[in-house]
C-alpha cells in the first residue's frame, strides 16, 4: 500500500528523515482499532492504524477455523456509542460464527470509512521512544519508518499464538495449522486423518465441527476442561427487533456488570437452602450460555466448598453424557474449580467422543515428544499417523503481541526484557518507563478473561482518547506512568487477584501456558464495573497516577 496524502517528511533521531510524521499511530485493525482509530480521527488527530492482515478484524480475521464464533451474545458485542450503528446491523443468531462477526466488522470499517486510514499486510517490527524529541519512531517490515507523538496498541489479548513448539515441527510431511493462522482458501479435510492438539476453546469448536467431515480424528488432550452447552436459536426479524429494542438499556447495563455482559451474580449462596441452590444452577445451566460462570454464585471464585459443589454440578452433566469411565477421566476436571479457567460453550462436543472415527488420546501422562513425519509422537514412543495436524494450542496472551516487537522506552530500556522479568502496567493502560504508550488488552486490566471483550475495549480506548485530549488541551505533550502509581496499582491487582481462588489454576490466565513466562494473573478481577469506576475516578482527579509534562 502506499502513502496517503498525510504523508509529511519528518527527521528521525538518526538524522534520517522518517517517511511519515503522525499524532498517532494504532497497532491493529480489530474490535479496539478501528473504534480508536474512529475516536482519535474524530478528535482532529493524524492517526493511522497499522495490521499485519490483509484487512480488518483482528482476531476475527485470523481465526477463521473450522467452528469459530462467538461465546459472548451478538448483541452484547456490539460497539454501543453509536444507536445507528448499532441497530443498522442484524445478527442471525445469538452466537454468530466467525464469517458473519467478519461482516459486521466490514461494516462498521466501511459506515465508518476506517479504511482510508490503515495500512495492512504491514507488521510493526519496532518503536523506539526518541527522548530528546518525545516522539515514537516506529518501523515497519516494508522498511518504512513512522514518526508519532502516541503509540496507541489494539494488538489484542489473544493474538500471538503459541504455534513453534514441537520438535519436529518442520519434518510433518503433511500440512500443519494453527487455529488462528488458519488459510483463506478452502482446507480439504474430507476422508483424511486429522489430528487435534488442545481442547481449549478453540480445540473444542474446531473438534465438534470437523468430527463428521474427517475420515479419522486422533483429539490430543491434556488438562480436562469443564464445558457448559450452548444454546443458539437462530433470529427472525422480531427476534432481532426485540433486542434492538434494548439498546438504551443494554447500554446503559453492559458497561457495569462485573463481566462486561448483559447479566450480574444474582443469587447468595447463604442465602439458599441446598435444594434451591440445585434448582437456581439447573435454571441458569439451562440457558446455555456463559451465564452459570458469570452470573450464577459470585461466592464460588472466592470460596472452596462452594466452588466445589459448583464444580461438583458441571462434572455431573458432563459424565451424564460422557458415559464411558475412560473419557471420563480424561475430559472430566477433578483438580481445580469451575469458572477458574475460561469456560467455553459447546455444541455436541462431549458426544463427539462416542463416534466411531474419533479417537481420545490423553496426554497429562505420556506427553506428545515430537512431530515426525508421519505424525505424532508420544514419550512413550507410541506414534499416531497422520495426514493433517490442526494446533489449537492457544495463545502467548496479553503480553505476547508487544514483546514480539522491539519496543523500547526511556533509556533504551525494552519492553520484552521488562515483560520477561515482571509483567506489570498501570492499570493496563500504560507501561512505567514508556512515555506516549497507550494499551488496551494487555495485562493487569479485565480484558479477555472475565469479560466480554467489547466492553472492555469501548472503555479503554474511550479513556485512552480522553487522556490524550485531556494532555493536549492543557498544552502537555506527555503522558507517562509515575513509578509510584504503578506500584500501586499492581499492589491492588495482586490483592485483588489473591483474594480469589482463580490464581491457582494453571492456564493461560497465568501465563503457565508459556516456558519461562513470568507468572501473575493477567486480567484485572475486580469487576468490569469496578475498573472502570477507577478509571474515571483517576481521569477525573487529574491523573494522579501518571506525570504529565
Ligand atoms: P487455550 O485455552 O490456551 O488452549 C490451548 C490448548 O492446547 C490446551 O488444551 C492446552 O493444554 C493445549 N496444549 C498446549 N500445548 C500443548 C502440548 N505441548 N501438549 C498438549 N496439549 C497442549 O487456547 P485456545 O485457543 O483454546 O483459547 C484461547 C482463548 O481464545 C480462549 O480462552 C478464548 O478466550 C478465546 P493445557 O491446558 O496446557 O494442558
Amino acid at each position: 500500500m502506499t502513502m496517503t496524502s498525510t504523508t509529511d517528511t519528518a527527521t528521525q533521531a538518526g538524522g534520517a528523515p522518517a517517511d511519515l510524521e503522525l499524532d498517532a499511530v494504532v497497532l491493529g485493525a480489530g474490535v479496539a482499532g478501528l473504534y480508536q482509530l474512529h475516536q482519535l480521527r474524530e478528535q482532529g488527530l493524524r492517526v493511522r492504524a497499522y495490521d499485519r492482515a490483509a484487512d480488518v478484524g483482528g482476531t476475527w480475521y485470523w481465526n477463521r477455523y473450522p467452528g469459530s464464533r462467538f461465546d459472548s451474545e451478538g448483541y452484547i458485542y456490539q460497539y454501543l456509542f453509536s444507536e445507528k450503528l448499532y441497530k443498522d446491523w442484524s445478527w442471525s443468531e445469538k452466537f454468530p460464527g466467525q464469517p458473519e462477526i467478519e461482516r459486521w466488522l466490514h461494516y462498521v470499517a466501511d459506515t465508518l470509512d476506517l479504511r482510508r486510514d490503515i495500512q495492512f499486510s504491514t507488521t510493526i517490527t519496532g518503536a523506539h521512544f526518541d527522548e530528546e524529541r518525545n516522539r515514537w519512531i516506529i518501523t515497519t517490515d516494508r522498511g518504512e519508518t513512522v514518526e508519532a507523538q502516541f503509540f496507541v496498541s489494539c494488538a489484542g489479548m489473544l493474538s500471538a499464538p503459541m504455534e513453534n513448539i514441537f520438535d519436529g515441527q518442520d519434518s510433518f510431511r503433511g500440512p500443519i495449522f494453527h487455529t488462528s493462522r488458519w488459510p483463506k482458501e478452502p482446507v480439504e479435510l474430507a476422508g483424511k486423518r486429522v489430528g487435534v492438539i488442545g481442547i481449549g476453546a478453540t480445540g473444542i469448536q474446531v473438534i465438534q465441527t470437523i468430527a463428521a467431515e474427517v475420515g479419522h480424528l486422533t483429539v490430543f488432550a491434556r488438562t480436562p476442561q469443564y464445558v457448559l452447552p450452548m444454546k443458539n436459536p437462530k433470529y427472525s426479524e422480531s427476534d432481532q427487533d426485540w433486542y434492538k429494542s434494548r439498546f438504551a438499556e443494554l447500554r446503559d447495563t453492559i458497561p457495569h456488570t462485573f463481566t462486561g455482559f448483559e447479566y450480574d451474580f444474582e443469587h447468595a449462596w447463604a442465602d439458599c437452602t441446598p435444594q434451591r441452590r440445585q434448582e437456581i444452577l439447573e435454571e441458569i445451566y439451562q440457558d446455555g450460555s456463559l451465564k452459570l460462570w458469570l452470573a450464577g454464585f459470585g461466592e464460588m471464585f472466592f470460596v472452596e466448598e462452594i466452588s466445589e459443589a459448583v464444580s461438583e454440578f458441571v462434572r455431573g452433566k458432563m459424565r451424564d453424557r460422557l458415559k464411558d469411565p475412560r473419557l471420563i477421566d480424561i475430559l472430566v476436571p477433578t483438580d481445580y474449580g469451575f469458572g477458574t479457567h475460561r469456560v467455553p460453550l459447546e455444541t455436541n462436543y462431549l458426544e463427539v467422543y462416542h463416534r466411531e472415527n474419533v479417537e481420545l488420546v490423553g496426554v497429562r501422562d505420556n506427553p506428545i515428544a515430537r512431530i515426525t513425519p508421519e505424525g505424532i509422537e508420544l514419550a512413550d514412543g507410541t506414534v499416531h499417523e497422520l495426514d493433517v495436524i490442526i494446533m489449537a494450542t492457544g495463545f502467548d496472551a496479553g503480553t505476547g503481541a508487544l514483546t514480539r516487537i522491539d519496543i523500547r522506552g526511556r533509556d533504551g530500556r525494552s519492553l520484552t526484557e521488562d515483560w520477561g522479568r515482571d509483567i506489570r502496567t498501570t492499570m493496563g493502560l500504560m507501561v512505567y518507563g514508556y512515555p506516549n504508550l497507550l494499551t488496551t488488552a494487555v495485562p493487569l486490566a479485565p480484558s479477555a478473561a472475565l469479560c466480554n471483550m467489547t466492553t472492555c475495549l469501548q472503555q479503554q480506548t474511550e479513556w485512552i482518547t480522553d487522556a490524550i485530549v485531556a494532555l493536549r488541551a492543557e498544552g502537555k505533550s506527555v503522558i507517562e506512568p509515575t513509578e509510584h502509581g504503578e506500584e500501586a496499582w499492581v499492589a491492588h491487582h495482586e490483592e485483588t487477584a489473591a483474594a480469589t481462588l482463580v490464581p491457582r489454576t494453571h492456564s493461560w490466565y497465568l501465563g503457565s501456558n508459556v516456558p519461562g513466562k513470568p507468572r501473575r494473573l493477567l486480567s484485572y478481577i475486580g469487576g468490569v464495573g469496578t475498573y472502570r469506576r477507577k478509571c474515571d475516578e483517576e481521569a477525573a482527579a487529574g491523573y494522579p497516577a501518571f506525570q504529565r509534562s
